[in-house]
C-alpha cells in the first residue's frame, strides 16, 4: 500500500490549485473515479487477510471521506466565484434614460381620440365606454326612434341573426347608447363624453364600415343651448389650436335632440392649407342639441326638473382635417409606412399643458 500520507497531501494540493469546475472535475475523477487511486487503494482491501483490512479498512475510507468533502467545500468555493464574475459582468444600469426613439406609432385616430378626451377633462368631463354589440332598446328605442321609423333603415344598421326570443342584436350604429347606459345608472350632475367604435353598412370615398366617434352629454337643472355652444367653441379652439373661432348653428333633425342643430366654423384655404376658426367659407364639423324630453324619460329622468345638451361628432375626419391626410380609407389599410408618417411619438401623452400635438 503506497503512502497514504503522502497521497492525501497531493489530492489535498491539486483539489486546492483546481481553478474551474473543470479542473476540479477533473481530480475527483484522478482521485475517486472508477480507475481514481483511492478507488484502486480500496480493491486492493480484497486480498489482505481479515486483521490487516481491519487496520487498513478505517484509515482508506476515512481518506475517501476526506477528499469527498475538501471536493464538495471547493465546488462551493469555484461555483460562488463563477457567480460573483457573472454578476460584475452582466450590471445594468437602470437609472439609464428611456430610450428616445420608442418602437412604433400612435395611430392619428387614437391621438385624436386622447386629445378630445384631454381637452374635454380639463371642463369636468369624464369618459365612459360600453359594448360595441348592442340591444334594440339601447341603440334605437331609449333614442326616440320609433319603432318602424324609417331612419332605423336609414342607418344602415348591421344585424345579427334572431335569438330564439326573436330579439336582434346590432353593431351600434352611434356611440349614444353608451350615454343611455350612463343617464340609467348615474345620478345627474352629468358631465360625459364617450369615445368609441361605430358601425354603418356603407363603404365608398367618405365611408368605412366601422368608423369613430365621440359624443358628449350634459345633464343638470338648468342646462341650456348657451353652455351648449359655450362649450363647444371652446373645444374647438384647443382642438385646432387657434385664438378664436367664429360658429354658427343651423336648425337640423335628430330624433333624440330639440331643437337640434349642426355647427359650422368658419374657415379659409390658403393654398393647399386649411385655416379654421376664420374665412369666408363655412365647414360643418359637428351635430348637437337639447336632449329630448322623450330620451330623459326612457332612462327614468323627470324632464320637468332635469334638461341637457348633446352633440356627437367623426373622430376620422376631425383626424382628416387637423393632420393633413387626404384619404379616408388610407386609415384603416394598416400600412406601416402610413403610419410611421402620419402616426405620433407614443411618449407624447396629449395634455393641455405641454400642447395637444407635439
Ligand atoms: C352627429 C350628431 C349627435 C347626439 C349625437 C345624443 C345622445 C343622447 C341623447 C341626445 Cl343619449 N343626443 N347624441 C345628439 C346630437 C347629435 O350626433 O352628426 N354625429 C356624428
Amino acid at each position: 500500500m503506497a503512502d497514504l500520507k503522502k497521497l492525501e497531501q497531493d489530492l489535498l494540493g491539486k483539489i486546492e490549485r483546481a481553478a474551474s469546475e473543470a479542473a476540479l472535475e477533473e481530480v475527483r475523477v484522478f482521485a475517486l473515479g472508477k480507475k481514481g487511486v483511492i478507488s484502486i487503494e480500496m480493491k486492493s482491501l480484497g486480498k489482505m487477510s481479515p486483521d490487516e483490512r481491519k487496520e487498513k479498512g478505517p484509515i482508506l475510507n476515512g481518506l475517501k471521506a476526506r477528499i469527498g468533502e475538501a471536493i464538495t467545500a471547493r465546488k462551493a468555493v469555484l461555483e460562488r466565484a463563477a457567480l460573483e464574475a457573472r454578476l460584475a459582468t452582466e450590471k445594468q444600469d437602470v437609472t439609464l434614460p428611456v430610450r428616445p426613439e420608442p418602437k412604433g406609432k400612435i395611430h392619428p385616430i387614437t391621438q385624436v381620440a386622447e386629445e378630445i378626451a384631454a381637452i374635454f377633462a380639463d371642463m369636468g368631463f369624464e369618459t365612459r365606454e360600453g359594448p360595441d354589440i348592442e340591444d334594440d332598446f339601447h341603440n334605437f328605442t331609449a333614442l326616440n326612434f320609433p319603432p318602424d321609423h324609417p331612419a332605423r333603415e336609414m342607418h344602415d344598421t348591421f344585424f345579427f341573426n334572431e335569438k330564439e326570443n326573436g330579439e336582434r342584436m346590432v353593431l351600434r350604429t352611434h356611440t349614444s347608447p353608451v350615454q343611455i347606459r350612463t343617464m340609467m345608472s348615474e345620478k345627474p350632475p352629468l358631465r360625459v363624453i364617450i369615445p368609441g367604435r361605430t358601425y354603418r353598412c356603407d363603404s365608398d370615398q367618405t365611408h368605412t364600415p366601422m368608423f369613430h366617434q365621440v359624443e358628449g352629454l350634459v345633464i343638470d337643472k338648468q342646462t341650456h343651448m348657451g353652455h351648449l355652444r359655450g362649450t363647444l367653441e371652446a373645444f374647438i379652439k384647443a382642438f385646432f389650436e387657434v385664438d378664436s373661432v367664429e360658429t354658427r348653428l343651423r336648425p337640423h333633425f335628430f330624433p333624440f335632440t330639440e331643437p337640434s342643430a349642426e355647427m359650422d366654423v368658419r374657415y379659409s384655404r390658403v393654398g393647399n392649407e386649411l385655416r379654421i376658426g376664420q374665412g369666408d367659407q363655412w365647414m360643418e364639423i359637428l351635430g348637437c342639441g337639447m336632449v329630448h324630453p322623450n330620451v330623459l324619460k326612457s332612462c327614468g329622468l323627470d324632464p320637468d326638473e332635469y334638461q341637457g345638451f348633446a352633440f356627437g361628432m367623426g373622430i376620422d375626419r376631425l383626424a382628416m382635417l387637423k393632420y393633413g391626410i387626404p384619404d379616408l380609407r388610407d386609415m384603416f389599410a394598416a400600412d406601416a409606412r402610413w403610419l410611421e408618417h402620419y402616426g405620433f411619438d407614443a411618449n407624447d401623452q396629449p395634455n393641455l399643458a405641454t400642447g395637444l400635438s407635439r
